[in-house]
């Protein structure tokens, strides 16, 4: 066990820096055995610290110190104490320059933080608190600096030297070597930094900015993934265009790079001009990537680049404002995507998320605010509050000012801000300076945690007709947080006549061109609104859009849902009507209150399939039942056998009743041969991918033939995957082996692909058991030391295969915890990631919770528990 509790840091501590760091002047000398990096600081006392700090102190981690020199004199051990996790110089002048020398292990770094070794090549990863495991520095990005870096290494191992900025110098080394010199003109903070060296090719285009201004645009990767950097390069200048004519953000240096790496803790970084990603992020072909890959990476691309302003130019002041980058940035990554695809599909993703693990999240021990108060490591508030609903809440402030004044407020932002480490209070400030809006209320959004639930009531009077809503929020209580305050939410309605179209919401008797959708703006515990002019009692379509992340609790009828899945003006509530009756029919079931399957849903779904008029993409959405987990997240004491018994049940109920209607989607939406990205084609993907698995999931023979030739036949991986995925659920053992083997045979030698495989095995219901888990771990392909490969096989069987994960004896948890511990010593951020399904055993009924809990609890008393993984345990553990 751990001997001391680590420390927890507050908010309220915060502190101005008491020394700043003009310029960063580093040289780093790489070999195999380790790496010696000289730094030069250009230091002043910060003439807003209050009081007189004598001491310098910088942080570190993991260091060997070989020499300290102030304004180039080297300082005996009497003048400094190198304390392992910082160095103190004692007694230092206002201004000076200060040159440390350190020596690290770059090829034994595990943790994949700060400098560390990937197939081959040197790479960095400095956010949050990477910098410190290079050199002693003040490592907090509220200190910006102007960075000056040069890379020496072996000419022959590493032709690419790259860091941050411009290449201002190179030449020759003796010994076969060689060194680059890379300029940054913009100061900032050192998460900021990065550094690459290695054999890789360059992909090269270019992009010319609003101003003319051309653009170098680089993608290095290793050789062997040459061809599978357009899709990247093109989302890259789309997201350029784009952040220009939404935004009017313009590019602001000569050059700007992206370099794939195999090992990577998550998905990529924003490093100023030197983006680095995990291949998984930005590699991807036809043949070998399927579609929700192309449109990850498209995201991901745009999200790192709208970081250059929306991070970079303007970044935060401490890592409790982690969410004023990240929040916004996925904001703007949001609606990037949108216009690229199709909006109501977008919306339909990231709702889907919000409620099925972020409102988890806000529900269990984990739960913050998107402004924490405390932490113990940062690395684990990368989380889905601070990302996702930090997203929904500017999304907020967009729905409340409307899109032009919140573009004033973004400029202001922007400009008044430039060049600072900032807060999410002078966001919201600036957008309330620049719209003339009081958003004070609205920052408890920031402030508060928990998901508010809104309870809706309404009433008609027939006879002044008169409709009566009446909202009510209450915010759960949260770790440290009770008794909340109501919150200002955006609330948007529509009312549906009898004939379904959208009627006129008049707030008075006598209003004249009243609009047919109103956002209503709830700040009060209990709102009553009454709607006039009515002739008949409507069908509420409420919070449509998802126009704020809340629960919404109304008594819906079977009637209405399916009313409003065929009637509703709004994409997303359509959507949403079909989730919730599919909610509901699945709970009857568990509940035992219902025998079968309700013939409703059944018709309910015989007409999407059978209309080729609708919208395909939204079909391709409406189709797909409510996931394990969403149904998890909605139980007070989840029986994970019986939501899976239930779902699995209405799946074979559907696809019985359906296989003509099946078998004729499957047929309407076949491959033209043609590999296209947009919405429509996805959508015919989607469409005959889930038609082939529901016929597989009843055992269809004729289905399964369908199935091998198009495994056999496809000319993408979309399809390809899809029909292994279908095979590998079904009962087809046969079947089902060779075409595993057929697809390891063809593709082993691609990572990208092997991971694939590894996921489709790790969520089966079929393949994917605890005995089969076990020999995925020992496969030659898969490696501890690739965070992609432990994802890939631990984290998808934890986190999407209920029914085999969730074993009555418990055996899934014993798996998950030893995996857990193995990992925690080589990589501590992977480790406390994987942990987190065991951490919502609450939310689980006998004897699933209780077992999770004695899981958790051998985690926590493992020798030596890393900082991240003792955090959460503990979180988790509190009673
Ligand atoms: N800013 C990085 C995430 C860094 C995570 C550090 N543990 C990627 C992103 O959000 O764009
Ligand atoms: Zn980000």
């Amino acid at each position: 066990m751990r001997t001391s509790q680590p420390r927890t840091i507050y908010l309220s501590e915060y502190r101005v820096p008491a020394f700043l760091v003009d310029h960063v002047d580093l040289r780093f000398e790489l070999f195999e055995n380790g790496a010696r990096v000289h730094s030069t600081l250009t230091v002043r006392r910060n003439p807003e610290y209050p009081g007189v700090a004598e001491h310098l102190e910088l942080d570190g981690d993991s260091l060997k110190l070989e020499s300290v020199s102030l304004d180039g004199i080297e300082l005996g051990a009497d003048r400094y104490q190198d304390q392992g996790d910082k160095l103190v110089v004692q007694a230092v002048p206002d201004k000076f320059g200060l040159n440390v020398v350190t020596w690290i292990e770059p090829q034994n770094n595990t943790r994949l933080e700060g400098l560390y070794k990937s197939s081959g090549m040197f790479c960095t990863q400095c956010e949050a608190e990477g910098f410190r495991c290079i050199t002693f520095f003040p490592d907090r990005p509220d200190v910006m600096a102007r960075f000056r870096t040069r890379v020496e290494a072996d000419r022959e191992k590493y032709p690419v030297l790259l860091s941050n900025g411009n290449d201002v110098d190179r030449g020759e080394l003796a010994d076969g070597r060689h060194f680059v010199t890379w300029e940054d003109p913009f100061p900032k903070p050192c998460y900021l930094f990065a550094l690459v060296a290695g054999d890789l090719v360059l992909k090269q285009d270019t992009f010319t900015t609003c101003s003319g201004r051309d653009i170098d645009l680089r993608i290095y990767v290793e050789a062997r993934n040459a061809a599978k950097c357009d899709h990247a390069m093109d989302s890259l200048k789309r997201s350029m265009r784009w952040d220009e004519e939404v935004y009017g953000r313009e590019y602001d240096l000569d050059i700007f790079m992206i370099v794939a790496v195999d090992d990577f803790n998550m998905g990529a970084m924003e490093n100023k001009g030197l983006n680095i990603f995990n291949s998984s992020c930005v590699l991807a072909s036809p043949e070998t990537a399927a579609d929700t890959a192309f449109q990850r990476i498209e995201a991901i691309v745009a999200h790192e680049y709208f970081h250059n302003w929306s991070g970079n130019r303007v970044t935060c002041r401490d890592w409790f404002q982690l969410s004023l980058k990240e929040g916004f940035t996925v904001f703007r990554d949001a609606g990037f995507s949108a216009d690229m695809g199709s909006p109501t599909v977008k919306r339909i993703e990231d709702a889907t998320l919000m409620r099925t693990a972020q409102f988890a999240e806000d529900a269990g021990p984990m739960s913050h605010p998107v402004r924490p108060s405390s932490y113990m490591e940062i690395s684990n508030f990368y989380t889905l509050t601070i990302y996702e609903k930090g997203a929904e809440v500017v999304r907020m402030i967009h729905t409340l000012l409307g899109p032009e004044l919140f573009r004033k407020g973004s400029d202001l932002y922007f400009e008044r801000h430039d060049g600072q480490a900032v807060t999410t209070d002078d966001f919201v400030k600036a957008m309330e300076d620049a719209s003339g809006r009081d958003l004070g209320q609205f920052r408890l959004w920031y402030e508060q945690a928990g998901t508010p639930l809104l309870t809706v009531r309404d009433d008609f009077d027939s006879e002044a007709g008169i409709y009566r809503l009446t909202i009510e929020q209450a915010i759960p209580d949260s770790p440290g947080q009770t008794s909340k305050n109501p919150q200002h939410i955006p609330f948007a309605l529509g009312l549906l006549g009898a004939d379904g179209t959208d009627l006129p919401l008049r707030l008075f008797a006598d209003e004249n061109d009243a609009p047919s959708e109103r956002v209503l703006e709830l700040t009060a515990a209990r709102h009553e609104f009454e709607f006039h002019g009515l002739s008949e009692r409507p069908v509420p379509s409420l919070v449509r859009g998802f126009s704020a992340p809340v629960r919404v609790d109304y008594p819906w009828t079977r009637e209405q849902l399916i009313f409003l899945m065929n009637h509703d003006g709004d994409g997303f509530n359509r959507w949403d009507a079909g989730q919730r009756l599919a909610v509901d029919v699945i709970q009857a079931l568990i509940r035992g209150d219902e025998e079968g399957v309700d013939e409703r849903l059944v018709e309910a779904y015989r007409s999407l399939l059978s209309d080729p008029s609708l919208d395909q993409a939204l079909v391709a959405k409406m189709l797909q039942l409510p996931s394990e987990a969403y149904l998890v997240e909605l139980a007070d004491s989840a029986d994970a056998q019986a939501i899976h018994g239930a779902r699995t049940r209405v799946l074979d109920c559907l696809a019985q009743a359906l296989r003509g209607e099946l078998l004729e989607c499957y047929r309407r939406n076949g491959d033209d041969g043609s590999y296209q990205l947009t919405p429509e084609a996805i959508a015919a993907r989607s469409l005959r991918n889930t038609a082939l698995s529901w016929l597989l999931h009843i055992g269809d023979r004729e289905a399964c033939g369908l199935a091998q030739t198009q495994f056999q036949d496809a000319g993408n991986m979309t399809d390809r995957m899809g029909a292994l995925r279908a095979l590998v659920n079904s009962c087809f053992v046969t079947e089902r082996e060779a075409a595993l083997n057929d697809f390891y045979q063809c593709w082993q030698d691609d990572p990208q692909v092997v991971e694939q495989w590894f996921s489709v095995q790790a969520a089966s219901l079929q393949a994917g058991t605890l005995n089969h888990i076990r020999e995925l771990l020992a496969h030659p392909a898969f490696d501890w030391k690739n965070p992609n490969k432990v994802r890939s096989v631990i984290g998808v069987f934890a986190g999407q295969n209920l029914a085999q994960f969730h074993q009555a004896d418990g055996s899934g948890y014993i798996f998950l915890a030893e995996q857990v511990c193995r990992l925690d010593d080589s990589n501590p951020q992977i480790a406390a990631r994987l942990v987190s399904p065991l951490t919502r055993w609450r939310k689980f009924a006998e004897p699933y919770g209780g077992k999770m809990k004695q899981a958790l609890a051998s985690v926590r008393d493992k020798e030596g528990l890393s900082k991240d993984v003792f955090e959460i345990v503990h979180k988790s553990l509190k009673e």
